[in-house]
């Protein structure tokens, strides 16, 4: 299935006739400069192009009031002037002779994508529109924002399609309070927004926009509000709120469509966020989200005013809705501890909401300052790059092997698929052979065994060369197989191994000595501890068989530390027995696709050989199913992943959730 491209350059006409500083950067350019972007890379080419349509009366007012219809429908008959004077009235907003036409071109290209996505006539898309959305309410337009796209996209879905959850991701840097005050008592629409806010002294300087304004009534928990309270808040940071906040919350929430309010404006370089999100961050937010709802992902241009920062990340993000593996990702470091302490004001604001958070540590009263701080400017001013300086590389290209999924399967076995079938060699080149022989099988070893451990590194070979992206192998003695990957990879100076094994068994041990190999195992709770940074089994229970555990172990352990680790391969080892139901799996080998370049090869255990249909379909970028509304996790459970986080986040620096130095109550 395809991915949308909605756009129309007839959006271009909306412009600024007079002279405001305030507005002056919202311009036409940002569009085209985007979409000649997305053709020079070839994207538009590979995208479904679906028309643009004027949204109608009726839609508009699911959000917005008659007299504001009746207001802004009066503005195509007016004169500049009377254009200059109606602008003033609101926050932030030019109005154009054409304004009110591709306002509507905007909401109806946002509601086209919607249609397309939840009939299936495509898997997911983006839409290029303006004037963005997110800032305007019932009664007002504000900060460039003159119909709420996106607010009324999520309206419409429930309202057309009759679904009972939307997720709405605000990923541009400005609060979008006009989405909040749509949904502020809705428990059927969850919405996320990270913004600037430095203490609200940042545009729009509301207090309902900081952590503990979680939405009303019905709707408490609702809305999740993570203030950023400085600038230059860097891929870290950013990577960190999605694995720490966003992504425990959606799976908790699990919903039917995700709708992203998808301004650009955290980006690098951009005049009015003074962020440092490098456009590769907006790859990774993106494919994090795929696995959601089925894959359901609506991307509607809001933000983003710099612009190379802002079509290169628009770039990013439209190839990962196509499904092109990821670039690793640039630049991971600690977050910061502004950055820490905003994500655990939030999480701590919304403990009582969700179970993924109830064990969100209570920080000493007094330690976190949630007032306006007065920080030295100098300080201020030295941490920030100043805005001319700002240059970054663009971004590499991001090619997909003409293989996307490869699979080594023993002779009676059918190929799933869209997959290749790896030949099995009859004749393996003998110095393989021979080094095999030498470091796995004592004397005259078995031929067999031997050809399909020449077979797999064949494999990883090709994976290297990226002649192949993904694949799976059936293997008879997976330690065999693990320790023959992970020699033949670390063999190359440069490359790092992520094994994740999925149950319990034994994980050979003598691989992780040379800082090249993490290890991490998900099992039942077993009394295996280990004090090495590169051996880390996560006991859970109930094994792999809690949804909600594991779920947690995933967001809260294995993605930040493979995120930090930033992997050459990913190993993806099912035990036997592990337990594991499909739809888990799926998950897990969908959302390991964000590291590695998308480089994963799972390994299966001869015997377990239904899973691998699913596995495949996942390894070929299919979304997977939906887990249902999560349950809260065992006590246990939860216990045991802040255990290990609170013991590990010395040494991974993404598994932090606060601020370094800041103590915990309970502790005392
Ligand atoms: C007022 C500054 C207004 C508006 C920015 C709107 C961004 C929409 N002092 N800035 S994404
Ligand atoms: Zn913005």
């Amino acid at each position: 299935m395809a991915t949308a491209l909605i756009y129309d350059g007839e959006m271009t006409s909306h412009k600024l006739l007079w002279d405001d500083p305030l507005c002056d950067i919202e311009v036409p350019d940002r569009l085209t400069v985007s979409y000649e972007a997305l053709v020079r890379s070839g994207l538009v080419d590979r995208c479904a192009s679906i028309p643009v349509r004027e949204a109608t009366e009726e839609e508009i007012l699911l959000i917005h009031s008659e007299e504001y219809l009746e207001k802004v429908k009066k503005t195509p008959h007016m004169s500049v002037e009377e254009l200059k004077d109606f602008s003033l009235q609101s926050d932030a907003v030019y109005f154009h002779p054409n304004s009110y036409h591709c306002a509507k071109l905007a909401l109806g290209a946002s509601l086209q994508l919607v249609d397309h996505v939840m009939m299936g006539k495509v898997k997911n898309g983006m839409a290029l529109v303006r004037p963005p959305g997110h800032h305007s309410m019932r009664d007002a337009s504000c900060g460039f924002c003159i119909f709420n796209n996106v607010a009324i996209a999520a309206q419409y879905a429930k309202q057309t399609y009759g679904i009972q959850r939307v997720l709405i991701v605000d990923w541009d840097v400005h609060h979008g309070q006009g989405v909040q005050y749509c949904f502020e008592d809705d428990p059927s629409v969850l919405y996320f927004s990270w913004h600037r806010y430095e203490h609200s002294t940042f545009w729009p300087n509301l207090s309902e926009s900081d952590y503990n304004a979680v939405g009303k009534d019905q709707g408490a928990g609702f809305t999740v509000n993570l203030p950023w309270n400085k600038v230059g808040m860097k891929n870290s940071d950013f990577l960190s709120a999605f694995c720490h906040v966003l992504m425990p919350v959606a799976y908790e929430f699990c919903p039917e469509l995700v709708l992203v309010s998808a301004g650009f404006d955290a980006g690098i370089g951009d005049p009015e966020g003074e962020m440092c999100a490098t456009p590769d961050v907006f790859a990774h937010l993106t494919h994090l989200l795929m696995n959601l709802a089925g894959g359901k992902v609506c991307a509607v241009l809001e933000g983003g005013y710099n612009l190379t920062s802002l079509s290169q990340s628009v770039c990013q993000t439209v190839q990962t809705l196509l499904g092109d593996p990821n670039p690793r990702p640039e630049n991971l470091d600690s977050p910061c501890e502004s950055a820490l302490e905003s994500i655990h004001c939030v999480r701590r604001a919304h403990k009582q909401y969700w179970s993924c958070f109830s064990h969100a540590a209570d920080l000493l009263e007094g330690q976190i300052s949630t007032k306006p701080i007065g920080l030295a400017k100098e300080e201020e001013e030295s941490t920030v790059k100043k805005k001319e300086e700002c240059v970054w590389p663009e971004p590499p290209k991001r090619v997909a092997p003409l293989v996307r999924t490869a699979v080594l399967l023993s002779g009676d076995s059918v190929c799933p698929g869209g997959c290749e079938r790896l030949p099995s060699s009859d004749h393996p080149d003998p110095d393989v052979v021979n080094e095999l022989r030498q470091n796995f099988l004592q004397g005259d070893g078995d031929r067999e065994a031997l050809s399909a451990l020449a077979d797999l590194v064949t494999f990883t070979e090709k994976m290297e060369k990226n002649e192949i992206c993904n694949g799976l192998a059936v293997v008879r003695d997976i330690t065999l197989a693990v320790t023959c990957v992970v020699r033949q990879v670390t063999k190359a100076p440069n490359n790092r191994v992520l094994v994740v094994c999925v149950g319990d068994g034994e994980v050979p041990s003598n691989i992780t000595g040379d800082r090249k190999t993490l290890v991490v195992q998900i099992c039942s709770r077993e009394t295996k501890q280990s004090n090495c940074k590169f051996y880390i089994p996560v006991c859970l229970k109930k094994g792999c068989s809690d949804l909600s555990g594991f779920i947690q172990a995933v967001f809260g352990l294995l993605l930040p530390m493979g995120y930090e680790f930033d992997p050459s391969l990913v190993l993806l080892v099912r035990m036997p027995g592990s337990e594991v139901c499909d739809g888990m799996w799926q998950q897990l080998t969908g959302l390991l696709q964000s590291l590695a370049k998308g480089h994963t090869l799972v390994l299966i255990q001869e015997g377990e050989n239904t899973c691998v249909g699913p596995t495949a379909s996942s390894l070929l970028g299919n979304p997977a199913p939906p887990l249902g509304r999560l349950q809260a996790p065992l006590p246990q459970d939860v216990e045991e992943i802040e255990r290990l986080r609170l013991k590990l986040q010395g040494d991974w620096k993404l598994l932090q959730t606060t601020a370094p130095g800041a103590q915990r109550s309970d502790e005392l």
